[in-house]
């Protein structure tokens, strides 16, 4: 399937042709100076011209830099509290001037392709961007090839999740880097994958994860770039996953040998269950996996989760964490909105946003499950904070995990289409920033309502931030839908809190105790700090048709999927 079939920026309209026997020599001739001059001036352009990626931004992507002139100075507004948030570019991010060559090429390229104007808005860079650009320069250059980085130790990271399975960071940053404009960086990536992304080893890996990290961010990679790599290794990884499903209800193993194709659920899950958030979040990508591969194998396993599912009766409307891939029974009745359930929601909803809104089933099934949760499981504390509780068997747990934040935006874009549930995120939302930090400006892991205390971290295991993204993805959602500058104003007292605690020497660290008065790094840079956090951030600092809405849905590790549109009948088919 064709990327400029998919891709709203990269259709060109129908132009008639002419044929060129109706021209006489004369007229060809003249044709063709005046083709040798227009060449001859592009090319004095890419060449000569002071930096021509930043005219072409300028003139047509919307004018980021003359923005970012008048932006400058706002930023000390922004910290003290006071006036509306936005970075400036000369102060806040790297010079265009380090930029390569080609790129001017590339940025030529997409002038001359981009003649709809629906491309999404590439812009210039915020703090954000700096970011990314210290975490990935110290990742290259103390863990190149690894997972993940420790920037203290300043050496490779990796966790039993992806087993021997390497270079997940690389993996799961190519889009941030693309959307960012690092170039070079994304370059270097792309040769990275070409030549040593493997996926022919002994490895047992997470089949959840590698769904997320791996399959979505090559996807994205694709459908941004259009290189053709990122497409092969994309399905070549999904047809590995493929005899995860091989169950006898169809509902995939957790785990899964890349080599034998043999699979096993996590040894703690409840009666050898699968998990709802891990079965629950392959849709998106395997949708696209079959749209591009033209295999309707990857679109029928995910289906046939949902038929398994709509077989069993849930209690109270709500869907336990828990199911036997065996049996296809729940096991122990856990319910909850974080950890272990989270985005099975989530891909209910964008599973209907992604199909052009013509998948009704993920529709009724998303919003069935959202008036469960209202009425089971959200509630105010004595305090008069709006939280989500977790469901153990008809009893409440008084927690919310910090997973459970990014359901503030998963609420809120549901919400622009579902209104009933408006007062909800009023409500909700409006309480996030005081629920979700401490004194850090940084969440812990869970908070507890019980006990007389509110929104706190009562367990020393729970006091820990691994540089997770949620509360900051639900500010980049809350505000696209409002506008309201207070979700800037605290997107960038996160960016400060950032900043101030978990910059180290070698990259970003996590933190283990939010409370303490000083940090203890955990000496880990996560993967989805760099796919995630930094990518949110950027997007909540940018125009909102900088990767809109309308076009684009982000998959729960925040890489962007392209809206699969009706007109296109093949792929919408598919959908059905
Ligand atoms: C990410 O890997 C994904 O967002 C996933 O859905 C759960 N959370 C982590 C980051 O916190």
């Amino acid at each position: 399937m064709p990327v400029a079939s998919l891709l709203p920026f990269t259709v060109t309209p129908n132009r008639k042709s002419t044929s060129p026997t109706s021209f006489r020599l004369t007229e060809k001739f003249i044709l063709l100076l005046v083709f040798s001059a227009f060449i001859t001036l592009c090319f004095g352009a890419i060449f000569f011209l002071p930096d021509s990626s930043k005219l072409l931004s300028g003139v047509f992507f919307r004018s980021s830099s003359v923005e970012a002139e008048t932006r400058t100075g706002t930023v000390s507004d922004t910290s003290t509290g006071t006036g509306s948030v936005y970075c400036s570019h000369s102060v806040l991010t790297r010079p265009f001037g380090r930029r390569h060559r080609s790129n001017r090429i590339w940025a030529l390229t997409l002038l001359l392709v981009d003649v709809t104007g629906a491309c999404c808005r590439l812009k210039d860079g915020n703090h954000s961007a700096g970011m990314m650009q210290f975490s990935w320069d110290n990742y290259k250059r103390y863990a190149w090839g690894s997972n993940e980085l420790r920037p203290i130790s300043k050496q490779g990271h990796s966790s039993n999740l992806f087993g021997s399975l390497k270079g997940a960071t690389i993996v799961d940053a190519l889009d941030t880097l693309y959307i960012m404009e690092m170039y070079d960086e994304f370059e270097a990536a792309t040769e990275w994958v070409d030549r040593n992304l493997d996926f022919n080893m002994n490895a047992e890996i997470s089949v959840f994860e590698v769904n997320i990290r791996f399959v979505g961010g090559l996807l994205s990679a694709y459908y941004l770039s259009g290189k053709e790599v990122f497409r092969r290794k994309a399905v070549e990884l999904g047809e590995k996953l493929l005899p995860a499903f091989k169950t006898p209800t169809g509902v995939p193993w957790a785990l899964l040998n890349l080599k034998s194709g043999i699979g096993r659920n996590w040894p703690w899950a409840s009666g050898g269950s699968s998990i709802l958030a891990e079965y629950g979040t392959l849709h998106l990508e395997f949708m696209h996996l079959g749209a591009l591969s033209g295999r309707p194998v990857f679109a029928e396993k995910v289906m046939n989760i949902r038929k398994v599912l709509n077989r069993l009766d849930k209690p109270q409307g709500l869907y336990p964490n828990y199911l036997n891939p065996n049996s296809g029974q729940w096991g122990q009745h856990h319910v909850s909105v974080g950890g272990l359930g989270d985005s099975f929601y989530e891909y209910l909803l964008k599973a209907w946003l992604m199909s052009d809104k013509t998948d009704e089933e993920g529709k009724k099934l998303y919003y069935d499950a959202l008036q469960a949760i209202e009425k089971n499981l959200i509630r105010k504390s004595s305090g008069g904070l709006t939280y989500i509780a977790e469901w153990k068997g008809g009893l409440l747990e008084h927690k919310m995990g910090h997973l459970t934040c990014f359901a503030g935006g998963m609420i809120a874009l549901g919400t622009a289409y579902f209104y009933s549930f408006i007062r909800l995120t009023d409500t909700f939302i409006d309480e996030f920033d005081s629920m979700c930090v401490s004194g850090m400006k940084l969440g812990p892991e869970a908070f507890r309502f019980d006990g007389g205390v509110e929104a706190i971290a009562t367990r020393q295991n729970e006091k820990y931030f691994i540089l997770r993204p949620e509360v900051i993805e639900t500010y980049m959602y809350m505000w696209r839908l409002t506008h309201d500058p207070k979700y800037r104003q605290w997107g960038w007292e996160a960016v400060q809190a950032l900043e101030k605690y978990c910059r180290v020497d070698g990259g970003y660290s996590g933190v283990r105790d939010v409370y303490a008065n000083s940090p203890n790094h955990d000496d880990v840079q996560q993967s989805f700090y760099l796919a995630e956090t930094l990518k949110y951030l950027y997007l909540l600092f940018s125009d909102d048709d900088h990767l809109p809405f309308e076009h684009w849905v982000f998959n729960t590790e925040a890489h962007p999927l392209p809206v699969i549109k009706k007109q296109n009948p093949e792929i919408a088919n598919q959908l059905k």
